[in-house]
């Protein structure tokens, strides 16, 4: 009778245990392009547990760090097309919604404070709805970004040392607009390309802010951080509009109060982040050069004005008087 109470224990266990791995009733597929370790990732694991919990297991979320489902851009489209759910996008979003450059313009934003304003008042409302609109992605969270720097294998200090760098940049064209009137050959690339294409020379340098520098391990084939602080910017977690739609009513509950938490626990951990990268690039070799951003800033602005137009330049012009 013992060997019987042992085999119902283990049928029991068993069963107990296959019931609470009921299959999920949907499934989120979030890529993004960080690596593993980046904030980013962290942000989004830190999301798909508290859906799954929250949701008993009736949410799945996947997450796909370093491009596994595809470059920023494609991501966006299989998201449009229903193959993937979630991403983190932010300024290359202006492929299709115009506002979304005022996510990242260059020397527009001095300080977080000044960014936080917009993103949460009145413009920012505007932009994340023309997203929407125009995209078919619900921003559901935004991180702060630290400032943008250009990386290169010979120190820029002013906007004449450019002298014709190849430069990747996003698929943004407002970057490439002022990157071309500062004087370098911007190339539009996605993001998993850039260390290969410095590594063979197609490229000589890319901008990016530290955290990103550090997550494609650029320390190994970039030299110098020139710290330019060309953009401040903000990017948005977003999920597509009609999965989201898709979900009953307190599972939207879940996934939004998921992300509200996701962001908060981003945010720390970003604060934290900016005062370690600095030393850690160094400390992986990498050269700090302090740069005349005023030179750039005053070069950039007459560049980004013509680069915006319409509802674009009357929000950019909205905000500089904030
Ligand atoms: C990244 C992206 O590819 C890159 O350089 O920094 O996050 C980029 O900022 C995208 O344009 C955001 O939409």
């Amino acid at each position: 009778s013992r060997k019987l109470a042992v085999g119902a224990l283990a049928a029991a266990t068993l069963l107990g245990a296959g019931m609470a791995q009921a299959a999920p009733e949907y499934t989120l597929k979030f890529g993004h392009l960080a690596s593993e370790d980046n904030v980013w990732n962290k942000a989004a694991m830190k999301f798909k547990s508290l859906v799954e919990k929250n949701s008993d297991g009736r949410i799945a979320v996947r997450v796909y760090p370093n491009e596994q489902l595809g470059s920023e851009m494609e991501v966006i489209n299989s998201i449009q097309l229903g193959t993937a759910d979630m991403t983190i996008t932010g300024e290359s979003l202006q492929n299709w919604a115009p506002l979304a450059a005022l996510m990242a313009v260059p020397y527009l934003f001095d300080s977080s404070e000044q960014m936080r304003k917009t993103i949460e008042g009145p413009i920012g409302e505007q932009i994340k709805q023309q997203v929407v609109d125009k995209t078919g992605l619900l921003p559901i969270a935004w991180f702060e970004r630290g400032p943008r720097e250009l990386t290169s294998n010979r120190p820029i200090r002013k906007p004449s040392d450019l002298d014709g760098l190849k430069l990747r940049v996003p698929n943004v064209p407002l970057f490439v607009k002022t990157w071309q009137a500062l004087g370098a050959r911007p190339t539009p690339m996605a993001f998993s390309e850039v260390f290969t294409s410095l590594q063979q020379g197609t490229i000589d340098a890319q901008e990016n802010p530290l955290s990103l520098i550090e997550s494609a391990s650029f320390d190994e084939v970039q030299k110098y951080v020139n710290m330019t602080d060309h953009v401040r910017s903000w990017i948005y977690v977003v999920i597509g509009q009609q999965k989201f739609n898709q979900l009953p009513e307190d599972l939207q509950k879940v996934v939004m109060n998921a992300a509200d938490q996701m962001q908060s626990y981003e945010h720390e951990l970003f604060v934290k982040d900016q005062q370690r990268l600095r030393k850690t690039l160094k400390d992986h070799g990498m050269q700090f050069i302090e740069v005349d951003q005023q030179a750039f800033a005053e070069k950039a602005r007459p560049a980004v004005r013509k680069a915006l137009s319409g509802e674009q330049l009357k929000l950019y012009e909205k905000i500089q008087q904030q």
